[in-house]
């Protein structure tokens, strides 16, 4: 074999290595960890529901967290709600202020990179002060807390997080914190969701997810 033939042989294979490598990787991205749950928590014994999980993956690569699932810390408190998620929502309630060391850490694992846009699932307004209760601060790791509000009273909807061309996490261990602004609010859930150039190919929340 002279040395052309061997630098062609070892062309073929680095090749072949690359393609499958970017293969597997797009596969990943775009299935996500399939539809099985991840991170499953019963964090209510006495009434166990399949809507108690810390985080799972859906087939197009978004992930949903029950915000009770997280680490609470106060003024945030949990509560009962039969109109939440799984009956369960956490809260700040209403007098309890602007404590800024108030918050809620949900910790997840991303398997590669990606580019994301992040809801909360939110309730206004439980103290009738609405434009007093109507905002959350988000925070993705150590990144600047992001304000998330609209005007949407007593009502359970979802509020996106706003960042112009999503929000660019990388692969490995995160930590999405809540945290306190306004009292009187509830939220049950928390929704990741690819970006994608196109608004129309993003996901947008719909109840409860
Ligand atoms: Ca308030």
């Amino acid at each position: 074999m002279n040395q052309r033939m061997l630098l062609k042989i070892i062309l073929i294979v680095l090749l072949c290595a690359s393609g499958w490598f970017l293969v597997s990787q797009n596969s990943e991205l775009h299935t996500g960890k399939g539809s099985e749950h991840k991170g499953v928590v019963d964090v209510n014994s006495d009434n166990p529901s399949e809507d108690f999980f810390q985080f799972r993956w859906l087939a197009d690569g978004s992930c949903v967290f029950h915000a009770l699932t997280g680490q609470i810390s106060k003024p945030f408190v949990s509560v009962d709600d039969p109109t939440a998620a799984g009956g369960k929502a956490i809260e700040i309630p209403s007098k309890s202020g602007k404590n800024l060391s108030g918050r809620v850490s949900l910790d997840f694992e991303l398997p590669a990179k990606g580019c994301y846009t992040l809801w909360a699932r939110t309730f206004w307004g439980i103290d009738g002060q609405r434009g007093c209760s109507n905002s959350i601060a988000v925070q993705i790791d150590e990144s600047t807390p992001v304000v998330i509000q609209d005007a949407t009273y007593e009502f359970w909807h979802w509020v996106q997080y706003r960042q112009r061309g999503g929000i660019e996490i990388p692969a490995g261990k995160h930590t999405i914190n809540l945290i306190n602004r306004e009292d009187g609010i509830r939220i049950d859930q928390v929704f990741l969701t690819p970006w994608y150039e196109d608004e129309f190919d993003r996901r947008v929340p719909q109840g409860v997810e």
